[in-house]
């Protein structure tokens, strides 16, 4: 018999109906306030006609509409749908279509790619604003503050899908993992609990916003799961201005991505700025241990360093505190069981022996919406297939020894080689060209092009970088262009990227 549950009830009754949930610069609302407006949006979502298990999607800044909204699609009972709001409108427009969502919800802020994405997603017949009033949507738009309706319980079950999360795929079409209620208690109880020992004192500040799998869990689902405070910033995310909120609003526990430490570390922001945080933590791509110890001996804090991933929805390997290795993820998170196999599928049990990196855990997706062959590529049985290449130290802990596929991530974000590829032989001056990572002065991987040019016409990398910012979303932009006489090949043709990497590296 299944069980009756929902993760936004769960969430929502966690903290003192008096305490702080939620602290943004323009609101601050308790929890009984964050769960009476939730309620609000659940009814007005009910109210615009969206049924439980229908997709609602949101791309929106991080402030109070986009966590009520959450929170109120899964109330109702429908999946919360939170999408990338650096993507073009194109990119954006596939998702839509994808996830045959009828409601977009929108900060103004992105009206302009909302509007082009309409344009390939014909089934979207609702957009809901935050505070905007912009028009040119062409179907009926609303604004947050008037949805009223009562609410109505989805009743859902452990089981029920509660949320998707885009992922892009290696040919750049993205991919919805989808994810049960009982997953996010399950990522409470596991990496929140079992690692950052949260308590209704913790005050959470997360770079990465909560359209990613890491800010949602860090903004979201750990501070209300814990009866805490989430302090929300809707800016784009600044050393200056995050060292800021941390002096003015202490919070206890810090979130961000290696690049983002790099850039605290590169900036002149006050050394005492995070003197209320108890625990940095740091996900995305493998933190380099020159990193923690520079950002130790500045800040004077440990960064606990650890890997998830889209599918796990949290993070499920970490070093503990006051355990760190510096330059490896850690240990499995408790609840967690990761194994390293090899190109067969074989577990390989000696310590220093490279693989592909498998976890098996309660949160687990239950799959990719309508993807039968990339499902059962990366969901096998109780086991999640990483991509990641890990080997096991001899003291039991696991360091990342980089992509098993093409795949590169720029600033934790996966980022598609063939997709700047396709933009990039767009260009008149490209008759060639490969994407791979390259480690910048911080010894973190930057998307690096590698051209052949075409005859008659000259390389010029800020062009071609500019070129990618037009027709791409900006994060997915190479850093650097150099320029080859040809590209390795294989005999067959392929081309070889391992050796091109080796040469960008050298
Ligand atoms: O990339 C990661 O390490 C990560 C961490 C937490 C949640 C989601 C992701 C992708």
């Amino acid at each position: 018999m299944a069980t009756g549950f929902n993760a936004a009830e769960y969430l929502l009754s966690a903290g003192h109906p008096d305490a702080t949930a939620v602290v943004s610069p323009r609101r601050t609302l308790t929890y009984a306030e964050l769960a009476a407006e939730s309620r609000r949006v659940a009814g007005g979502l009910a109210e615009l006609g969206v049924r439980p298990e229908e997709r609602v999607m949101f791309c929106m800044v991080d402030d109070v509409e986009l966590l009520t909204g959450i929170l109120g699609a899964m109330l109702a009972g429908a999946v919360a749908v939170p999408v990338s709001t650096m993507v073009t409108g194109l990119e954006l427009g596939k998702m839509l279509a994808d996830s045959r969502a009828r409601l977009l919800c929108v900060s103004g802020e992105f009206a302009e790619q909302a509007v082009t994405a309409l344009g390939f997603a014909p089934e979207v017949t609702d957009v809901l604003l935050d505070r905007s009033d912009a028009a040119g949507f062409g179907v009926r738009t609303h604004e947050w503050a008037s949805l009223s309706g009562s609410f109505r319980s989805g009743r859902t079950w452990e089981d029920s899908p509660a949320l998707w999360l885009y992922t892009s795929g290696t040919t750049g079409q993205p991919k919805g993992a989808m994810h049960r209620h009982a997953s996010i208690r399950a990522v409470c109880e596991t990496y929140a609990r079992g690692v950052l020992a949260t308590t209704p004192a913790d005050r959470f500040l997360s770079v990465p916003k909560l359209f990613f799998a890491y800010g949602l869990g860090n903004s979201c689902f750990f501070p209300l799961g814990a009866g805490g405070t989430a302090l929300l910033e809707p800016s784009r995310p600044t050393p200056a201005l995050f060292a800021r909120r941390a002096r003015e609003e202490a919070p206890s526990l810090f979130f961000a991505v290696p690049t983002f430490y790099a850039a605290l570390l590169a900036s002149d922001v006050p050394d005492d700025s995070f003197a209320s945080v108890r625990h940095a933590v740091s996900a995305g791509e493998p933190l380099p241990a020159s990193l923690f110890e520079r950002f130790r001996a500045r800040f004077g804090l440990e960064i606990l360093d650890g890997i998830g991933s889209t599918e796990a929805l949290h993070i499920f390997l970490s070093n503990k505190p006051r355990a760190v290795r510096p330059g490896s993820t850690g240990v499995p998170v408790p609840g967690y069981s990761v194994q390293i196999r090899d190109e067969a599928g074989a577990v390989i049990d000696a310590a220093g022996k490279p693989g592909e990196l498998y976890v098996a855990g309660p949160s687990t997706a239950t799959g990719y919406w309508a993807r039968y062959d990339a499902t059962k590529h990366v969901f096998q049985g109780e086991w999640l297939r990483t991509g990641d290449s890990y080997v096991r130290n001899e003291d039991g802990t696991y360091s990342c020894l980089g992509r098993f596929g093409d795949m590169l991530k720029a600033g934790g974000i996966w980022v598609s080689p063939s997709e700047v590829e396709e933009r990039l032989r767009q260009h008149p001056a490209v008759a060639e060209v490969a994407v791979v990572a390259a480690p910048d002065a911080d010894g973190l991987d930057k998307p690096v092009a590698c051209v052949v040019a075409a005859p008659g016409f000259a390389v010029d990398p800020d062009e071609l970088i500019e070129f990618c910012r037009e027709g791409l979303a900006a994060f997915k932009r190479p850093r650097g262009v150099v320029e080859l006489a040809e590209l390795p090949k294989t005999a067959t043709g392929k081309i070889r990227r391992n050796v091109i990497r080796e040469q960008v590296r050298d």
